[in-house]
């Protein structure tokens, strides 16, 4: 396993800095009412996609869910297109006609993101089957959530996956949450990853808020798989901070234990990798100037977004399949 050096752990740290920002930007915007689509936002949850995403090659492809925009980021779908597409505009990803939860962009190998719980994960298996049939070295990472996990589908897939010994890295991004009811309320008392084993794949658990830990968890899955030894699963424990869906914080309704929530944010993903680079003697003004890039990118980006038109009338039936 390699240590990340001080440039790489640097440009992690970019990495999440820059999702958080745009999240945070997206939050600011969204009661302005343009953008018209349900919007679940991923701040708190930053390393997992972050970390993972950092060893997949360009050809490498990434699967998602309704919470996707970090996952789209990491795997370098444009950030214009994003913010586009949140806005139902022409130059959005899926052409102004997904909104949050239907990104793409294939030239990044970021193939789909839905929001139908589940929705993606067989679709991620079949995909990995097509690249091992082509021989082509190629891995396909899905990301999904601890409720997702209580879809049939899910264990249809691991299953499918063994059997076939399928490049496929599931990466389940372990909130505790699904909505408002927690784990303990929706499953025994067992772990996520040991039932993943249980179906015979490679699997681990970690800390999903500490982005070296997840990038060296995530090194060796993806390795492996690559190297076929077949599915692989991480099962990575994090939090969100904002309401399930939406851009405010929705604590005061009381389905987090009391201090919980805090608690997370005191073990917040950014606060722990500028830690990490302080302690290999990064100077506060590298994070500054960081700080300011990442604004500067995503004023940019909104900007450049907001100036372009909306999807002309003509093209409505376009996309469209009856
Ligand atoms: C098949 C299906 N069932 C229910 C829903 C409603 N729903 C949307 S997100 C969600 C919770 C998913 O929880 P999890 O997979 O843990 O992801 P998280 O939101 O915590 O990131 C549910 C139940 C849905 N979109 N699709
Ligand atoms: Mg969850």
């Amino acid at each position: 396993m390699n240590v990340p050096t001080t440039a790489e752990l640097q440009d992690l740290y970019y990495r999440m800095l820059r999702i958080r920002r745009a999240e945070e930007a997206i939050a600011a915007r969204y009661a302005e009412q343009h953008m018209r689509c349900p919007t679940h936002l991923c701040i708190g949850e930053e390393a997992i996609a972050v970390g993972v995403c950092a060893h997949l090659t360009e050809s490498d492809k990434v699967f998602s869910n309704h919470r996707g925009h970090g996952h789209y980021l990491a795997k370098g779908g444009s950030l214009v297109g994003l913010i586009a597409e949140l806005y139902g505009l022409a130059a959005g990803c899926c052409g102004g006609r997904g909104g949050s939860m239907h990104l793409s962009d294939l030239s990044a190998g970021f193939i789909a993101s839905t929001p139908i719980v589940g929705g993606t994960v067989p679709v991620a298996a079949g995909y990995a089957w097509g690249e091992q049939r082509r021989n082509s070295n190629n891995v396909v990472v899905v990301f999904f959530g601890d409720g997702c996990f209580e879809e049939g589908v899910l264990h249809e897939t691991m299953n499918f996956a063994v059997l076939k010994n399928l490049p496929l890295v599931m990466v389940c991004e372990n909130n505790q949450y699904s909505v408002m009811t927690p784990l303990y309320e929706r499953q025994p008392a067992r772990d996520i990853y040991q039932i993943a084993a249980a179906h015979g794949l490679q699997a681990v658990s970690g800390d999903g808020n500490k982005v070296e830990h997840v990038h060296a968890l995530a090194e060796n899955a993806i390795a492996a798989a690559r190297d076929g030894e077949g599915p692989q699963f991480l099962e990575l424990h994090t939090h969100r901070w904002p309401e399930h869906c939406g851009p405010n914080e929705d604590d005061e309704l009381g389905y987090r234990m009391p201090g919980e929530l805090l608690a997370w944010k005191q073990r917040c993903p950014l606060l722990y990798s500028g830690r990490a680079l302080a302690d290999a003697g990064v100077g506060a003004e590298v994070l500054l100037e960081i700080e300011q890039q990442v604004g500067a990118e995503i004023a940019e980006a909104f900007a450049e977004a907001l100036a372009g038109p909306a999807p002309v009338l003509a093209s409505m039936e376009r996309h469209v399949y009856v």
